[in-house]
């Protein structure tokens, strides 16, 4: 199969010369972390909205000093959704139909992988997000979230399944877990899938957009607007919040999230970081702690899409948690890596986000887990970036709506 190879070069003539000209009034060799203006210039969608602490939004720009290169390796990918690391270095890719690819990081790419039951891949719905298991370099069993759709509705579902030794099929597909209620529509489904240290497995999952089950994100017998925390059998893990109590689904690990699609394991901290999308305004970055309340929809820093606002209009309330970072407009957040190497140093520890209608990905400086600058990068590629991974060669892999698949490395 041939895939269209081209480059994209992002000079460092050019990044320099803009970071010095912006940051002429610092004398140091490298711009400070976040001296730069706000890189968001546009109007809030609601101005009376104010930060609940300093730096909660549109901190000092930041601008990449190392030389760094953005390619386009493979392209005509179908609708790509989630792209992760294996433990070989390859990248695992999920395409929306429900196929899995997997592909080199020169860039080779595997035919369509298929064996996977059928998904409801409308809108918002799919083959979502795939996570291997820690020990697939033995079991070669991997684990995918997408939306389920049945006679009483969708849902988000998690699956596992064998790749097969000539990696041409998913064997055994089975589900091991399905975030309850159905719902019949297509929106708002999540899903990111990551594992933890202990083996175990986090699912995000989605409120299902409409006003019928949005409310569902604050109650606790649902699955919906959720952080899910189960065991490779889709069980609640041992040590979940709310294991014994009463009327509570007790695989549920953090709950008031509207529809986060990003999902990441600090590489320094070990916490557990997620990105959310808002409605008109208040996309959001959160610290996920086990039991705690995110807010929506009681709280939030966007409005309706009509313009109204969300419930009371409130942006904090007691009990319930503040996001690290907020941005209002939206730049719709879907998946997220931390990036670990140091082979771009000021890149280590950051937190890279891809961005749908916005068109790039944003990359967050991180200090004391408070946001300390932000830049925004790819912006001139045009793409709907849906997720970013953290490769094992000191490169970010990103895989767009478009179908491109880019390798993001020091030059
Ligand atoms: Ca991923
Ligand atoms: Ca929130």
């Amino acid at each position: 199969m041939n895939y269209l190879k081209f480059t994209t070069l992002f000079l460092s003539a050019f990044v320099l010369m803009s970071a010095s000209c912006e940051a002429q009034k610092v004398t140091e060799e490298e711009p400070q972390v976040g001296t730069l203006p706000p890189v968001e210039t546009n109007q809030p969608n609601n101005p009376d909205f104010k930060p609940a602490f300093e730096g909660q939004t549109r901190v000092g720009g930041v601008k990449t000093t190392t030389p760094y290169e953005a390619s386009v390796i493979a392209d005509g990918l179908n609708k790509p959704w989630g792209v992760t690391v294996l433990p070989d270095g390859r990248l695992a890719i999920t395409e929306k139909g429900g196929t899995l690819r997997i592909a080199t990081t020169d860039g080779t790419v595997s035919n369509p992988i298929t064996g996977f039951p059928a998904v409801d891949d409308r809108s918002q719905g799919g083959l979502l997000d795939v996570a291997p298991a820690p020990d697939f370099g033995s079991s070669r069993m991997l684990y995918f979230s997408f939306a389920e759709r049945t006679p009483q509705g969708s849902l988000t579902a998690v699956g596992k399944g064998r790749l097969s030794g000539d990696e041409t099929k998913i064997e055994d597909f089975r589900i091991i877990y399905r975030a309850i209620p159905y719902f019949d529509n297509s929106m708002h489904f999540g899903s990111r899938l990551l594992f933890d240290e202990n083996g175990h497995i986090f699912v995000t999952t989605g409120e299902r957009s409409d006003l019928a089950t949005r409310p569902n994100a604050q109650k606790l017998n649902t699955a919906h607007g959720k952080v899910i925390h189960i065991t490779t059998e889709g069980e609640p893990v041992p040590g979940n919040p709310f294991i014994g109590t009463e009327g509570v689904l007790p695989e549920i690990y953090s709950y008031g999230h509207r529809n986060p699609q990003g999902l990441d394991i600090h590489p320094a901290t070990g916490e557990l970081w997620l990105s959310e999308m808002g409605p008109r305004g208040g996309d959001e970055v959160n610290l996920v702690k086990p039991g705690k309340n995110y807010g929506w929809p009681t709280i939030t820093y966007g409005i309706e899409y009509n313009g109204n606002i969300v419930g009371e209009g409130i942006t904090q309330k007691e009990g319930m948690e503040q996001p690290v970072y907020y941005w209002d407009p939206v730049f719709s957040p879907s998946g997220m890596a931390f990036y670990s190497s140091n082979a771009i140093p000021e890149w280590q520890n950051n937190l890279f986000i891809g961005g749908l209608n916005s068109k790039h990905i944003v990359r967050l400086v991180i200090k004391d887990n408070k946001v300390v600058g932000e830049e925004r990068l790819l912006a001139n590629e045009g793409q709907r970036f849906r997720d970013v991974a953290d490769g094992k060669d000191g490169a970010l892999y990103a895989v767009t709506d478009e179908g491109r698949l880019y390798r993001i490395g020091a030059k």
